[in-house]
């Protein structure tokens, strides 16, 4: 009985060390909305950028996340009729009881089961991928400072997160310009974050490094305080698909780390990132990383006036499909500019959005693969996303301009110049 009890408590804890905040990997949420201030903001960037292509039956409780699942509501209803719409519920739940409420979930849960699959489901959940255990939150430093000198976006000082703006964000030459010089910036600092990473160096040196070349350079990194999120940077390990926080957390050899910059300069944003390889990676992670590269280059080249913005998807989800990766549904890329995140919705698998490209506009497209599903978990730190079953996921991404007859990759490396304007290629809309 002792024993008994003692797995069961075993099974309770590891379950509740691991279990998604939400069990619908699909659904939306806001996953710490009523434990912190940052409700909306957390709420908000879940519909902006990591969102939602399903109907949003959970219940949000405090006014906050009302707020941004109605501008939730807002957006999807300017996605059309025929797209999915979001739902509002509420509840007067505090963050007790939803911690409670999740809980009695995971209690109902392993109430159901026998002591076998009460053994067996305890043994996959911490089941390596590569040889490397899953990972764990490390320890998180104090926020980094910005000078004063150096002008911020809205959200700097309250950790708020500024409205979403469903419209897209285009741009007279001079504003061209400073998304080129933003742009620019960013791949700068990206490609000197991939020429410190070796194994031994942990994610916060990755962080402190990216965030004084920012600074240096006279801008503000705009994941600081953006909703309240803690870093510079987000840097993504091996089975994290994205917001990574930097931490104490070493790199090892054979790993995969997303490190994803956006600057903040002269009042415009630069947004891009790539999956770097820590030393020598197994063949299978490698094409991981290099059909995702090639996922975005082929969507990259179907940009121009008039492209539909559903055919960015189609053209990433069937070269996933052919090389065998999954396309994470949940996080998707968007319009960037005078804001982080605006309109379009980028969705990186098939899709019947609405919506063509026009010049002048800038966005992005950030696909991320999975050597298997495509579900996530969320942490308890209401960031990180890692996928559910601990395989390794890749993601790139780079910020475009629409030209007159074409696209400009406008955080093209600047070691890589080619890439700038890539080959055009026909669309049939
Ligand atoms: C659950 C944030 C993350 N959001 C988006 C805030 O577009 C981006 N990268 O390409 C992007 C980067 C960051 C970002 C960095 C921080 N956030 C807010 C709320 C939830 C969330 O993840
Ligand atoms: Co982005």
């Amino acid at each position: 009985m002792g024993i008994l009890y003692r797995l069961f408590t075993h099974y309770l804890y590891a379950a509740a060390k691991t279990a998604p905040v939400d069990k619908n990997p699909s659904r939306p949420h806001c996953p710490r909305h009523s434990t912190c201030d940052m409700a909306a903001a957390r709420t908000m960037a879940c519909l902006s950028v990591a969102s939602l292509a399903r109907p949003f039956s959970s219940r949000v409780s405090s006014a906050s996340c009302r707020a941004a699942a109605v501008a939730g509501g807002q957006r999807a209803s300017l996605m059309g009729a025929s797209q999915p719409r979001w739902y509002l519920a509420t509840s007067s739940s505090t963050a007790l009881q939803r911690r409670r409420s999740n809980r009695g979930f995971l209690t109902v849960d392993a109430k159901k089961k026998g002591f076998a699959e009460l053994l067996s489901d305890i043994v996959p959940k911490d089941e390596d991928y590569n040889g490397r255990p899953r990972l764990e939150k490390g320890k998180v430093s104090a926020k980094q400072h910005v000078p004063n000198s150096i002008a911020k976006p809205p959200y700097a000082d309250s950790g708020h997160l500024p409205p979403m703006n469903e419209e897209p964000q285009i741009h007279d030459a001079e504003g061209e310009e400073k998304m080129r010089a933003a742009g620019l910036l960013a791949a700068q600092v990206l490609d000197y974050a991939e020429q410190i990473i070796k194994p031994g160096i942990t994610t916060d040196f990755i962080d402190q490094k990216v965030h004084k070349m920012i600074v240096d350079a006279g801008a503000y990194p705009s994941p600081l305080n953006y909703g309240g999120f803690p870093k510079s940077v987000c840097t993504s390990l091996n089975e994290c698909i994205c917001h990574g926080i930097p931490d104490t957390t070493e790199l090892r050899e054979g790993d995969i780390i997303n490190v994803d910059v956006t600057v903040f300069l002269n009042g415009y944003h630069g947004d891009t990132s790539r999956t770097i390889r820590v030393g020598e990676v197994t063949d299978e992670v490698a094409r991981l990383v290099d059909v995702t590269e090639r996922s975005l280059a082929e969507a990259i080249k179907i940009c121009k006036p008039g492209t539909p913005v559903r055919k960015i998807g189609a053209t990433i989800h069937a070269i996933a499909d052919e090389a065998g990766f999954g396309v994470v549904e949940k996080f998707v890329g968007h319009g960037v500019g005078k804001e982080f995140h605006s309109g379009p919705t980028v969705r990186h698998h098939r899709n019947n959005d609405p919506g063509v490209l026009v010049k002048g506009q800038t966005f992005t497209i950030e696909p991320m693969l999975t050597i298997g599903r495509t579900h996530d978990k969320m942490w308890r730190d209401g960031w990180t996303a890692v996928t559910a079953d601990g395989k390794w996921t890749a993601q790139c991404e780079h910020t475009l301009l629409i030209t007159d007859d074409g696209v400009e990759i406008l955080t093209a490396s600047p070691l890589k110049k080619t890439e700038r304007f890539p080959a055009k290629q026909a669309t049939a809309a």
